[in-house]
């Protein structure tokens, strides 16, 4: 059952293109992510041709945002990261979720302060973060940036064995 399942502990992170065209800027995420125990397993650098954005950001065709996503996703090389969470009774999606903060970096700001996005995002579209909201979705990602990465593929078997 579900339940007995062990947290998931790892997810998919991106520094998005605006982000990470800031040298000063990715420095400080990164120190970030240290001090809160972040383990960055995998990294690399992405640029997206529009095709990979629509893509990736499938699920979202057809939604009014879309063609400013693809933009905004295309603009420059980002950063994908396979994290973890060293702590095997915390959840990897929740907590990066979290630490980056909600969608909307002016709601971001009021709500969760420390947030990365109240930190750095600048607009609804342009929020500087992603992060993975499901196990199923964090496998995709993963699998996405880092095809059949040991990491992920050792990782599901242990976790679905679970059960
Ligand atoms: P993400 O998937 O990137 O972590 O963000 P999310 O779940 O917080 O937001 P989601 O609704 O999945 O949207 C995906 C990305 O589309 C851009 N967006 N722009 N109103 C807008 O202009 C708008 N709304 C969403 C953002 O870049 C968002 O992260
Ligand atoms: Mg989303």
């Amino acid at each position: 059952p579900i339940l007995d399942r062990p947290p998931f502990a790892l997810t998919l992170g991106l520094i998005k293109p605006d982000l990470y065209a800031d040298p000063n800027a990715v420095h400080a995420v990164f120190e970030r992510l240290r001090r809160d125990q972040w383990e960055v397993v995998r990294q690399r650098e992405v640029l997206f041709q529009p095709r990979d954005a629509g893509a990736f950001y499938a699920e979202h065709q057809g939604r009014f945002f879309f063609d400013r996503l693809v933009g905004y996703m295309t603009s420059g090389p980002f950063s994908a990261m396979l994290l973890r969470r060293p702590d095997p009774n915390k959840d990897a999606i929740t907590a990066w979720r979290a630490l980056i903060g909600p969608t909307h970096p002016v709601r971001a700001q009021v709500n969760q302060p420390q947030s990365l996005r109240a930190e750095f995002g600048l607009t609804d579209t342009r929020n500087s973060f992603h992060g993975s909201d499901a196990p199923e979705t964090a496998a995709r990602e993963i699998n996405f940036f880092f095809p059949q990465d040991p990491v992920l593929v050792e990782y599901l078997a242990h976790w679905r064995g679970a059960d």
